[in-house]
């Protein structure tokens, strides 16, 4: 059918026609260049990525909610992830929220914590500690997920894991949702000779099969759990409570025999009390301990920044303390989840998050469970521009 508009309806020296024209005589050399450094310094995609331009760790344009380069702590930022193995710690960031079930955002969530660390030095008061002279860290950037598709990314986020511990590096990371819990224990639980505890700090079990049809953010452990060498008996929820308990995950855990610790047993027996009953529960017959820290864990006053707040929880110092506690025998990687930015009016979230990771990682240093690796400062340096 023709058109009897055409010819009169056309604006004289349409922009919109130039311009569809113009597109096709702009290069894409630089592009080009850019998706093969990603490629080279980012590693491939997981097999399951069919759009094979896409990294495993995001180095160029995309995706656009994730490689800020301001770093963590102001850590250096490690370009080329090959090189790795240089480090004792990596951090990177999981900005994942496709697996929210209520509030979205925390594909924000690495970015936010990154940024809320600006506010810190690298020295801890009372804990005796200075990171940058003692602890051998790198910012290794953020995975590339799939907002689309929660399977490609956990597909992703499990490679990227696989690559910073199978490197022998201890890992740390930004999330995202809950529901990276399952890709990073599924990522980590290979390259150990022998079973791996889980701390879990959160109000909700996250123990679920499904929810809404999918491994979402209340599932984790459930999928989690069922890896062989990540048995439920090892696995110890601290902070449990309230009105947002799916019955569906009680009873997965029930039947598993997972340890759930509430905040009135953290009331009634005292921190000390429940970090020795974790540590014997998440080590018993155990050659390593992840930490997935659910920053909703915290009362919801002091955290409104995340996908699930549940009013009643732990407050900040109890969180720490505790925190403090089950790192000191060392732990063998650690999460932290949930940090909406969107929702966090005042950073007070974000910044939360950065000190569950400092408090960790400066007990386990004074302990001497890490920094024993020298920093390799002459090839990484620290700064807020490091690269
Ligand atoms: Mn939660």
């Amino acid at each position: 059918m023709t058109n009897p508009f055409a010819g009169q309806a056309d604006i004289p020296n349409r922009e919109g026609q130039w311009a569809q024209q113009a597109e096709a005589e702009l290069p894409t050399r630089r592009h080009r260049e850019e998706i093969d450094r990603c490629i080279a310094h980012g590693l491939e995609a997981a097999p399951t990525i069919n759009d094979r331009t896409l990294s495993t760790f995001a180095r160029g344009e995309l995706p656009h909610f994730a490689g800020e380069r301001g770093t963590f702590l102001k850590a250096p930022f490690l370009e080329d992830v090959n090189d790795v193995a240089d480090a004792e710690v990596a951090v990177f960031g999981a900005p994942l929220d496709a697996g929210t079930t209520y509030r979205p955002g925390t594909r924000f969530g690495p970015m936010g914590i990154r940024r809320s660390t600006n506010l810190f030095g690298t020295y801890c008061y009372e804990l005796g500690v200075d990171l940058r002279e003692q602890l051998n860290i790198v910012d290794i950037g953020d995975v590339v997920t799939i907002p689309a598709n929660i399977e490609k990314s956990f597909d992703q986020i499990s490679q990227a894991m696989a690559h910073v511990v199978s490197n022998g590096v201890f890992p740390v990371v930004l999330g995202g949702d809950h529901s990276i819990g399952f890709p990073t224990v599924r990522g980590l639980a290979p390259y150990l000779d022998g079973n791996v505890g889980i701390i879990h700090f959160d109000r909700h079990v996250d123990t679920q099969e499904t929810d809404l049809d999918e491994r979402m953010h209340t599932t984790p452990w459930f999928h989690a759990t069922n890896i062989k060498n990540a048995p439920a008996t090892n696995l110890v929820q601290i902070g449990i409570g309230g009105w947002q308990a799916p019955r569906a995950g009680v009873q997965v855990g029930r039947q598993r025999g997972s340890t759930v610790i509430t905040v009135g047993d953290v009331e009634r027996v005292g921190i000390e009390k429940v970090a020795e009953i974790a540590l014997e529960t998440a080590w018993k017959d155990a050659k390593a301990v992840y930490l997935s820290f659910d920053i909703d864990v915290i009362d919801a006053g002091f955290v409104p920044g995340t996908g699930w707040p549940e009013p009643g929880g732990l407050l900040p110092r109890e969180a720490l303390n505790l925190i403090r506690l089950i790192s000191e025998p060392g732990l063998n990687g650690i999460e932290v989840v949930e940090c909406s930015p969107p929702y966090d009016w005042a950073e007070q979230t974000a910044l939360m998050s950065s000190r569950v990771i400092l408090d960790s990682l400066a007990v386990m240093v004074r302990a001497g469970k890490l920094g024993k690796k020298p920093a390799a400062l002459e090839r990484h340096a620290w700064g807020p521009f490091a690269d």
